[in-house]
Formats: structure tokens, C-alpha cells, sequence
């Protein structure tokens, strides 16, 4: 039988997923589920065949210049690969895998659930009843906004934006989007989704903005100081993509001083840290990236990784490769 490719882990995997990896490949595990320091990551990748980080690796191109000859694949686990160089990894011949597709459904329903976590004051109203100070109804206490018949405009209408449209829809939201191209008729017409060329005119007219794009050159503060200043008092904004999509200071400036009415976030610029102002605010909900935190979607995602692999040591061009002009 032909040798088994030595597979590096960078982080614990849901325990299904690591027993079929065991038996697929020459498996190294993370098991105290440490995060790799950048000396670790040289070291795994002078030892391996593929490496499988997560959004905790960063392989940027210092890094990526220091990866030894026996690598051949970066097989991600996880759909953004942000943390990774892929175009210095291609020019190092280096493949790039990811897995999309898997956590599409699970990253809406968070999604979702932060738009109404922050319109409806949800997360404000356990606090308050887990705090004790529940006294009793009043008809003008704890008066969030209604969600039906209001605008969400979508930025980045991928799969996991088109998910959300179909949830928004179903709340009996009108749904407008900004992306780089307009999605198909097809996909128009289901989701009865208005399409915005221009972001700024969007952002003037929604009630709930969400982020729902890729982390890359082309978006880093995409909702910058200048566009955040765009929208209604009103406005609600929700990230479940990458913190570096808004400038999380300008951001926080504005929800201190009432600018805007809200917001839900699940990723932040400078993960963990998070800006401190934000913490203190009532008008927030935030989460610690959990926008795929399901048990049966991180093994769908560890599934992918395996057949990204597989498919790639049978010699065959994996199905999840990342190349830059996908980007
Ligand atoms: C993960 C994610 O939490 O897939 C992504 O892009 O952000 C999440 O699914 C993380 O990236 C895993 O590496």
C-alpha cells in the first residue's frame, strides 16, 4: 500500500472527524487544543504533507516563505481563508483548500438570530430577569423595533447572504443587497431581492445592514468611518463575516453617542480582543464567532477537509480549491 500522507492538525476537530482522519492518514493531532505560536507553524509545516489550520493560523507570506519542500496542501478548516497568503501559497506551488458550502445555513440562522437578538432587545431582556430586576409589565418597558416590513440590505450576496435573504424574507423583510455583480433572475426573483450598485445609496436607505462578505483587500473597512456615517439613526448593522469589513472604532464612536440604534456582532477587527468601548454598550449584542458553531457543522466542515485531502493525494484537483481570482 502507498505510504500515508502525513496530515498536521493545528486544533482539536469534532472526535468523529479526527478518528476518520486517524484512519485515512498519518495523522498528527492537536489534542490539548492549544493555539499553534508562528515557531509551531514552521515546525508542523517542515514536518508534513498537508497542513489543516484554522482561522487562528495566520499564513501570511513570512510565514508561507519558511514552509518546507515536503508541503503540498493547506487544506483550511473553515470557509474564509483570510488567515491565509493563498497567492504566495500558489506561487510556492502550494494548493489552498477551504470549506464552503457546509456552514451556510448555520452562519444565516446566527445571522438571524442577532438581527432579532438586536432588534428586540433579547439578549437586554435576559440580562434583566437572570439580574433579578424583573418587577413586573409595564406598556411602555422593554420596547424594541419591529422587524416586519422593514429594509435589510445585504452586503455580499454569496451563499451565505443568499440564506439570509431567504430567512429575511420569511420575517416579512423587503431584501436589497450590494455585491460585486448582481446574483442571477433567478435568484433575484425568489428572493424578490433589489439589487444597489452604489453601497452608499444602499446604506442611506436600510433599516438592518449585515456583512456578509469575505474578508479581502477589496472589502478591509468596507463600512468605513465615511459610510457608517450614511445611515438612519435608526439603523441596526450585523457581522457574522469578518470584523475587518468595519471599522469597529468608527463603529463604536457612533453606537456610544446614539448615531445608530444598534448592533450585532459575532466577529471583531482584532480577534479576541474587542474594542473596549463596545463592551460597555446596551445597545449591542455581542457574540464570540460562533456563526458555524454547530456540532453537526463542524464535522460537514471536517468532512470537507477529508475529502479535500483525499481528493488531492489520489491525484485529482480537490473540489474546495481557493485560487486567488476567486477572491
Ligand atoms: C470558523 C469561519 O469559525 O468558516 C469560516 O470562515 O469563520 C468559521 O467557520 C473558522 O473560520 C474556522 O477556522
Amino acid at each position: 500500500a502507498a505510504k500515508k500522507p502525513k496530515v498536521i492538525v493545528t486544533r482539536k476537530l469534532p472526535d468523529p472527524v479526527e478518528t476518520r482522519m486517524r484512519e485515512l492518514f498519518d495523522t498528527e493531532l492537536n489534542v490539548d487544543d492549544r493555539p499553534m505560536s508562528p515557531e509551531d507553524l514552521v515546525d508542523a509545516m517542515g514536518r508534513c504533507d498537508v497542513l489543516v489550520p484554522t482561522i487562528t493560523d495566520r499564513l501570511d507570506s513570512r510565514i508561507l516563505s519558511r514552509a518546507g519542500e515536503r508541503l503540498k496542501l493547506i487544506a483550511n478548516f473553515g470557509a474564509g481563508v483570510d488567515n491565509i497568503d493563498v497567492a504566495t501559497a500558489n506561487q510556492r506551488g502550494l494548493i489552498v483548500t477551504n470549506t464552503p458550502g457546509v456552514l451556510t445555513e448555520d452562519t444565516a440562522d446566527l445571522t438571524m438570530s442577532l438581527i432579532m437578538a438586536a432588534t428586540r432587545r433579547v439578549v437586554e431582556g435576559a440580562n434583566v430577569v437572570q439580574s433579578g430586576d424583573f418587577h413586573g409589565w409595564s406598556p411602555t418597558w422593554m420596547l424594541g423595533r419591529r422587524l416586519w416590513g422593514k429594509r435589510l440590505g445585504i452586503i455580499g450576496m454569496g451563499r451565505i447572504g443568499q440564506a439570509l435573504a431567504r430567512r429575511g424574507k420569511a420575517f416579512g423583510l423587503s431584501i436589497h443587497y450590494h455585491n460585486r455583480k448582481p446574483v442571477s433572475p433567478r435568484v433575484a426573483e425568489e428572493l424578490e431581492a433589489t439589487y444597489w450598485e452604489s453601497l452608499d445609496q444602499m446604506l442611506a436607505r436600510m433599516d438592518i445592514v449585515s456583512i456578509n462578505c469575505p474578508h479581502t483587500p477589496a472589502t478591509y473597512h468596507l463600512l468605513s468611518a465615511r459610510r457608517l456615517k450614511l445611515l438612519q439613526p435608526h439603523a441596526v448593522v450585523v457581522n457574522t463575516a469578518r470584523g475587518e469589513v468595519i471599522d469597529e472604532g468608527a463603529l463604536a464612536n457612533m453606537l456610544a453617542r446614539g448615531e445608530i440604534a444598534g448592533a450585532g456582532l459575532d466577529v471583531y477587527e482584532h480577534e479576541p480582543a474587542i474594542n473596549p468601548k463596545l463592551l460597555k454598550l446596551p445597545n449591542v449584542v455581542l457574540l464570540p464567532h460562533m456563526g458555524s458553531a454547530t456540532v453537526e457543522g463542524r464535522i460537514d466542515m471536517g468532512e470537507k477537509v477529508i475529502v479535500n485531502i483525499k481528493t488531492f493525494m489520489d491525484g485529482h484537483r480537490p473540489p474546495d480549491r481557493v485560487i486567488p481570482s476567486m477572491l
